[in-house]
C-alpha cells in the first residue's frame, strides 16, 4: 500500500487498487477515486513518439489523424536537443516558447512546469507568460487599487468571518466546488467552516451569480441572478444609491481612499449626462431596482464581507469588476475590521487554514537558486495572437510588447486546447511553429497535435515532496506502481535535455531527484528545529510517507487590509487603456446570439484532467449544458437531448440538463471537456470552441472566457468520439 498525493487530494492505494482517502483530508472528493482508471487509461502514452510527417520533413501540416512513430528515449532526446540548438542558433531565444501552463503534476522538486521554465532558462532562455489565466486582469488591476498584488496574498480567515460577519456575500464565487483542488495537496479544511456558515442562521448568505450555483444551494443562500458581464454596472448603481441616500461611509472614503470625486463625477453623470442610478443599473444587470437598493443597504448596514471569485475578472473589461467591488466595499466602510470588508482569495486552493507559525517547504529554485537568464514575456492567453501575428505590438500594463516570431514550442503540464479561448483559432495558430514538443502522460488533443511527444510518469509513479494546503503535513511522494511502460518523470526528461547542453549542474546541481527531496526536507526540518519543533529524520519520514507537524503555535486570527492601506479608486493613467468605472456594451455578437455562456470550473475535474477516467458528470454521454426549462421548451429541447451550442466561432455538442437554477438567457457548461474535432464543432463539449480570444483590455490583455454569447438547438446527427483513443502508432 502506498500514499499518493495529488492536486485533488491524497489517498492510500493498495495492491488491489483500492483507494482510501488520507486520514487528515477533511472532505475527500470523489475525484481521487478516478486514479485507478486514469493510471492505465487507453490514452496513456507508452513510449516517446514523433509525428511521422514531421520525421519525413513536413513543417506544420498537423492534423488529428496523423500517425506517430515510436522512438527510443536516447534518440528522441537527441532530437529534442538538436531542435532546441538549431532554433537558438538560427533565431535566438525569442524563437523558443517554453510556457507550459499550469495544472498538470505536483511537487516541490519535480513539477513539470517549474522544471521546464528552469531548464529553458539554463540552456539559453525563452519566451514565457506573464500573469495567468486565473486572475490575469485582477493581478494587473488590484496593485493600482490597493498598492499590492492582493489576489494571491493571505486571505481573511473563515474563522474571523464566522465570528464577526452578519452578512456574507459571495460575488461570482463557487467556493465549495473550486476549493476541491489546490496547488499543493488539498486537505479541504475550508469545508467545516462553510458547513458552519450554512448552519448559522444568524448570518445571511447571499450569492451574486449568473445562476444558482452548487455552493449557494449547499449554503442555503439567496442568489441574485444577474446578466453575465454586468457586475460593474450593477455595483456602480448600488454605489450611486449609497451616495445619494447619504448611507455611505463618508469617513472611510475621506480617510482611506483617493479618487472618489472622479468616481462620483462618473456615477452622477457629470460628464456624460448619464446618471448611473439603480434604475440604469437594473436595466443592464437584469436585477430588480429595489433588490439593488436593499442589497446595498444590507451590505452597508450590517457587519459584512464580500468574497469574490475569479470568473468576473475573466471578462471583457474584467479589471473593472474588481475595481467596482473594491469601491463598493470602501463605501460600506467595513474594510480593516475583523473578518469583514472584501476578500479576493478564498475561492481556490482550500484556504480554510488557521494562521500558524508554519514554515516554507522549498522548491528546487529556492534550494538551488533561481536561474536568471534571457527571458521574454507575453501576457498569458496571448500565444495564439502572437503565433498568428509575429512582430505585432500590443499595449500591456502601461507599456508595450512586440510579439516575437516563435519557431519552437516546448511545454509540460498544460493543455492548450483546454485553456485557451477560441479553439478553432488556436488550431490555426498551432500550425505556425516549426516544431512542437509536448511532455504529457496522456494522448490529449495537444499531444496529438504535437511533433514530439514525451511520455510522463504521473503521481504515484515518481518521487517528490509536497506540502498540504494548510502547510501542516509534508508528503513524501513515492512510486506505488512502476511507471507506465516507458513513461519518465518530468525531472528525468528535463535533466537529460540539460545534459545535452552541458547544463546538468546549473539545472539540478548534478543531483538526483531524491537528493533534492532530501535537501528540501532537511531544510524545513532545520528551520523548525530553530523554533523547538522536532521533525523525524528523513529516513523515518520516507518510511511513513508523511509527517504531521505537531506543536505549531496558533497566531492571531488574520484579516486582510489591516491596517487599511491607501485605496485608490481612480487612476487617470489607466483611463487610456480601460474605459470608465463600468462597462457594458451590447455587442453585435450579443444581438445575434441571445444567450450568455458561463464556462465554470467543474466539480468532477481539474480542468481537463480526469475527464479520461471513470467518474465524470455526463448527460447523454456528453458534457452537461444547464438550460432553463422554459428556454428548452421554446427550443423544443427535452432533458437529455443532444444539443448544439453555437456561435460564429464554432459549436459544441452537449447533453441538455434542464434546471431551474439557470435563468432563461444563460447556459452553463463547465470548461475542460476533452476536445474532439469535427469540422468547427467539438463533439465532446469543449466550451473554448465558443469563447473569444479577445483581450480583456489594453491594460491587462487577459483572457475573457466568461464573456461569450451563444445560441442553442437540438442536434440529431451521430458522431463517433475519438478523443479518448490514442492516435495511430506505427513502429519503425
Ligand atoms: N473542482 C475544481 N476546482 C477548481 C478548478 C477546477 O478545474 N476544478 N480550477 C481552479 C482554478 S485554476 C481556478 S483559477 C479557480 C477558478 O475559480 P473561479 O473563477 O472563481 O470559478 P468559476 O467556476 O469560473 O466561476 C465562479 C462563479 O462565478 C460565476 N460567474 C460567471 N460569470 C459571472 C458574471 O458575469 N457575474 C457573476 N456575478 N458571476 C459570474 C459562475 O457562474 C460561478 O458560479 O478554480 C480552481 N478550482
Ligand atoms: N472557457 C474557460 N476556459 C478556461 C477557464 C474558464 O473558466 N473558462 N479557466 C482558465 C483557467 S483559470 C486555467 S488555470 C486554465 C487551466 O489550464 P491547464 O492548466 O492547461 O489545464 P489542465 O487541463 O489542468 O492541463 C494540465 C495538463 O497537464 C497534463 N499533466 C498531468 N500530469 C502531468 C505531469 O506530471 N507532467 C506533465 N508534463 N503533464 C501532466 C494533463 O494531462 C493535462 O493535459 O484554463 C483556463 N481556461
Ligand atoms: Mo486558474
Amino acid at each position: 500500500m502506498g500514499l499518493v498525493a495529488s492536486r485533488v487530494g491524497a489517498f492510500w492505494y493498495d495492491e488491489n487498487e483500492n483507494i482510501t482517502p488520507f486520514l487528515y483530508d477533511e472532505a475527500p472528493t470523489q475525484m481521487i477515486q478516478n486514479y485507478k482508471s486514469r493510471i492505465s487509461h487507453p490514452t496513456r502514452i507508452k513510449k516517446p513518439c514523433v509525428r511521422k510527417k514531421f520525421l519525413d520533413g513536413a513543417i506544420g501540416d498537423r492534423s488529428f489523424d496523423d500517425e506517430f512513430i515510436e522512438l527510443e528515449w536516447e534518440e528522441v532526446l537527441d532530437l529534442v536537443a538538436n531542435k532546441l540548438k538549431k532554433y537558438y542558433d538560427e533565431y535566438g531565444y525569442k524563437s523558443i516558447y517554453a510556457e507550459s501552463y499550469e495544472w498538470g503534476g505536483v511537487g516541490k522538486i519535480g513539477w513539470g512546469r517549474m522544471l521546464m521554465h528552469r531548464l529553458i532558462r539554463c540552456i539559453g532562455g525563452g519566451v514565457f507568460e506573464s500573469g495567468d489565466y486565473s486572475t490575469g486582469a485582477g493581478i494587473v488591476m488590484l496593485p493600482y487599487v490597493f498598492g499590492s498584488s492582493v489576489v494571491y496574498e493571505k486571505p481573511t480567515e473563515y474563522k474571523q468571518i464566522l465570528n464577526n460577519a452578519k452578512v456574507v456575500v459571495f460575488w461570482g464565487a463557487n467556493p465549495l466546488i473550486t476549493n476541491k483542488i489546490s496547488h499543493d495537496i488539498p486537505l479541504h479544511e475550508h469545508e467545516k467552516y462553510l458547513k458552519k456558515l450554512a448552519n448559522d442562521t444568524s448570518i445571511q448568505k447571499i450569492f451574486i451569480d449568473t445562476h444558482i450555483n452548487e455552493s449557494a444551494k449547499k449554503l442555503n443562500a439567496k442568489t441574485f441572478c444577474i446578466n453575465s458581464n454586468t457586475d460593474s454596472a450593477m455595483i456602480v448603481g448600488m454605489c450611486h444609491f449609497l451616495y445619494t441616500s447619504g448611507l455611505y461611509d463618508k469617513d472611510f472614503i475621506d480617510t482611506h481612499t483617493q479618487g472618489f470625486l472622479d468616481f462620483k463625477r462618473y456615477f452622477m453623470g457629470e460628464d456624460d449626462g448619464v446618471v448611473k442610478d439603480t434604475l440604469w443599473a437594473s436595466k443592464i444587470c437584469g436585477c430588480d431596482e429595489n433588490n439593488l437598493k436593499s442589497l446595498a443597504k444590507l451590505i452597508r448596514q450590517n457587519k459584512s464581507i464580500i468574497i469574490t471569485g475569479r470568473a468576473i475578472q475573466r471578462q471583457e473589461n474584467g479589471e473593472l469588476n474588481y475595481l467596482a467591488l473594491s469601491t463598493l466595499a470602501c463605501m460600506c466602510g467595513h474594510i480593516g475590521k475583523d473578518g469583514l470588508g472584501i476578500e479576493f482569495n478564498l475561492s481556490s486552493g482550500c484556504k480554510g487554514e488557521v494562521s500558524k507559525n508554519t514554515k516554507k517547504l522549498k522548491n528546487i529554485n529556492e534550494l538551488l537558486g533561481f536561474v536568471e537568464d534571457k527571458a521574454f514575456y507575453i501576457p498569458s492567453s496571448r500565444l495564439s495572437d502572437c503565433l498568428l501575428n509575429p512582430s505585432k505590438t500590443i499595449k500591456h500594463n502601461l507599456s508595450s510588447i512586440t510579439y516575437p516570431d516563435i519557431k519552437l514550442l516546448i511545454n509540460a503540464c498544460g493543455s492548450y486546447f483546454t485553456h485557451q479561448p477560441n479553439t478553432n483559432e488556436s488550431i490555426k495558430a498551432w500550425q505556425k511553429p516549426e516544431c512542437i514538443i509536448t511532455l504529457e502522460p496522456f494522448w490529449t488533443s495537444q499531444a496529438k497535435l504535437s511533433d514530439i511527444v514525451l511520455p510522463v510518469a504521473i503521481e504515484g509513479e515518481r518521487y517528490d515532496i509536497e506540502i498540504s494546503s494548510n502547510k501542516e503535513i509534508i508528503f513524501m511522494l513515492k512510486p506505488v506502481k512502476k511507471p507506465f511502460y516507458e513513461a519518465k518523470s518530468d525531472f528525468w526528461i528535463c535533466k537529460q535535455i540539460a545534459k545535452r547542453f552541458d547544463k546538468e549542474n546549473e539545472f539540478c546541481g548534478g543531483l538526483d531527484k531524491l537528493d533534492l527531496v532530501k535537501l528540501s526536507y532537511e531544510d524545513i526540518k532545520n528551520s523548525y528545529q530553530k523554533e523547538g519543533i522536532i521533525l523525524p529524520s528523513f529516513d523515518e519520514f520516507y518510511k511513513n510517507s508523511f509527517v504531521k507537524i505537531e506543536g505549531l503555535k496558533t497566531l492571531a486570527p488574520y484579516t486582510r487590509f489591516c491596517p487599511v492601506p491607501k485605496i485608490n479608486l481612480s487612476n487617470k493613467a489607466l483611463s487610456k487603456d480601460i474605459s470608465s468605472y463600468a462597462k457594458y456594451i451590447k455587442s453585435d455578437e450579443m444581438s445575434k446570439y441571445p444567450l450568455s455562456l458561463s464556462s465554470i470550473h467543474s466539480g468532477f475535474r481539474l480542468h481537463s484532467q480526469l475527464h479520461n477516467s471513470d467518474i465524470k458528470d455526463t448527460q447523454s454521454d456528453l458534457e452537461p449544458a444547464l438550460i432553463n426549462p422554459n428556454l428548452a421548451k421554446d427550443k423544443g429541447i427535452k432533458n437529455g437531448d443532444v444539443v448544439l451550442v453555437y456561435n460564429d466561432r464554432g459549436g459544441v455538442l452537449a447533453g441538455a440538463r434542464l434546471s431551474d437554477d439557470v435563468p432563461y438567457k444563460c447556459i452553463v457548461i463547465a470548461q475542460g471537456a476533452w476536445y474532439d474535432k469535427c469540422g468547427d464543432i467539438c463533439i465532446n463539449g469543449n466550451v473554448n470552441v465558443l469563447t473569444s480570444s479577445a483581450p480583456s483590455s489594453n491594460l491587462s490583455q487577459s483572457n475573457i472566457a466568461h464573456t461569450c454569447s451563444v445560441d442553442i438547438k437540438k442536434y440529431d446527427k451521430k458522431h463517433i468520439k475519438t478523443c479518448f483513443l490514442p492516435p495511430k502508432i506505427i513502429s519503425l
